[in-house]
């Protein structure tokens, strides 16, 4: 969402708020009607989607409408990383679209790629001929055509949208973005800030400039919201605050167990539906299987920087090559010279592991080291599919602060001599 569209949005709220007395995204009756004319619900916090944006809308004469734009897209994954893609709007992956429970939306598609193309709305309860699929549903977008959608929000959730027709190749290109339904009434607290990803595989094969939608196992780019870490932007928030976590993924062929560090969390609802609170159990890892969405919610109550990441120790890597010899544990100093003959220097593993030799400059063009972004601490060993989740006290401005201050002696560090003497360590 841009800045300028929040800023509308919660000066609306406030101002909503100030006339109506009542608390926030709580003013709406569960049975309110209709939304009058000219009026679209403000009501509700918005999504923040990190390294994305929200789809923007008007409304005509009650109906939210937006307009999505099937088109190449030219998109970097990480300053010196980049692709030709397909996205939405000028976006990969395409913008969140944004509304709530209720509102009558109308979305216009049109088709700006040289292929035939459609948009289903995953988990949406539409009418059978709004769903998208191809041939089956309905005739698929051709080039220069725009198409109608038009439906009611029924429900409230985390969604999803993506093309259905030639699925694998266009979704291998980017062509997918993920819907959030705000409920008209809530009868849970909202959150307080509230994040959106998708997950996403790419194969970009080292030297190449369009994704593979061909490959089946052996994808080496893995994405937050089409970013690879570190060009992943964090999450930062206050401490204290109730913190939701939207994640869909819609991967070619993996699911990702998604890991966050020193927080509990509670799935309270995915692509199907709110979890009943009495089937809802705490969690620090989410699976999150390809065709899924699952709402994770937490209270972000320890301050510190905290990796959010796919748990596959290979998709917290980026352009790896899976045809590496092992050489964890050898001694590679005698056939060196042979190797970097046949072997680019950023493939290589060393005796201590794919680590070795990070952050040295022989990459080829267009390509990104196996792991790796510095930190307040040196070399980040992960790439790939990683976020940081920033939690700091009394902050009210959530732009990057930069690495965590840790208060004195709360660092894992060099043990001294009169330590391991007091303990009996050898
Ligand atoms: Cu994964």
């Amino acid at each position: 969402m841009s800045h300028d569209r929040r800023q509308f949005l919660l000066r609306s709220a406030a101002a909503s708020l100030a006339a109506g007395g009542a608390a926030r995204a709580t003013t709406l009756p569960p049975d309110a009607g209709p939304q009058p004319p000219g009026q679209p619900f403000v009501d509700y916090l918005p999504v923040e989607t990190p390294n994305g944006a929200s789809l923007p809308f008007k409304v005509v004469d009650g109906v939210k409408v937006f307009h999505l734009v099937v088109e190449p897209v030219r998109h970097t994954f990480a300053p010196g990383l980049e692709a030709n893609c397909w996205g939405y709007n000028g976006r990969v992956h395409g913008p969140l679209i944004e509304a709530v429970e209720g509102d009558r939306v109308r979305i216009y598609v049109t088709n700006k790629i040289e292929a035939p193309t459609t948009v289903h709305w995953h988990g949406m309860f539409v009418p059978n001929g709004m769903d998208g699929v191809g041939g089956l549903t309905q005739c698929s977008i051709e080039p220069g055509e725009t198409f109608r959608y038009e439906f009611t929000l029924r429900q409230h959730g985390t969604f999803m949208y993506h093309s259905h027709h030639d699925e694998m190749v266009q979704m291998a290109m980017g062509l997918m973005g993920m819907v959030v339904v705000h409920p008209r009434a809530p009868n849970e607290p909202p959150p307080e800030r509230d994040f959106v990803y998708m997950l996403g595989e790419w194969a970009l094969k080292v030297g190449t400039e369009r994704p593979d939608p061909n490959e089946m196992k052996d994808f080496n780019v893995l994405t937050l919201n089409a970013k690879v870490f570190p060009a992943t932007a964090p999450m930062v928030v206050r401490t204290g605050q109730r913190v939701r976590i939207r994640i869909g993924n819609l991967s070619a062929m993996d699911h990702h167990p998604m890991h966050l560090h020193g927080h509990s969390f509670v799935v309270t609802g995915t692509d199907g539906g709110v979890v009943p609170p009495s089937a809802r159990v705490p969690e620090t890892t989410v699976l999150v299987a390809v065709g899924q969405t699952r709402t994770l919610d937490f209270v972000a109550d320890a301050p510190g920087d905290w990796a959010m990441h796919c748990h596959m120790t290979h998709h917290v890597m980026t352009q790896m090559g899976h045809d590496v010899p092992n050489l964890v544990g050898v001694d590679p100093s005698l056939f060196d010279a042979k190797l970097a003959e046949v072997l680019p220097t950023f493939l290589q593993m060393g005796k201590g592991g794919a680590a070795e030799g990070d952050g040295d400059d022989t990459l080829p063009k267009n390509s990104q080291p196996m792991v790796g972004g510095t930190a307040g601490f040196g070399y980040v060993t992960m790439g790939g599919m990683v976020t940081v989740l920033k939690v700091r006290d009394k902050i009210t401005d959530y732009a990057d602060p930069g690495h965590y201050v840790h208060p004195k002696g709360t660092v894992a560090d060099l043990a001294t001599a009169a330590e391991l003497r007091r303990d009996g360590i050898e």
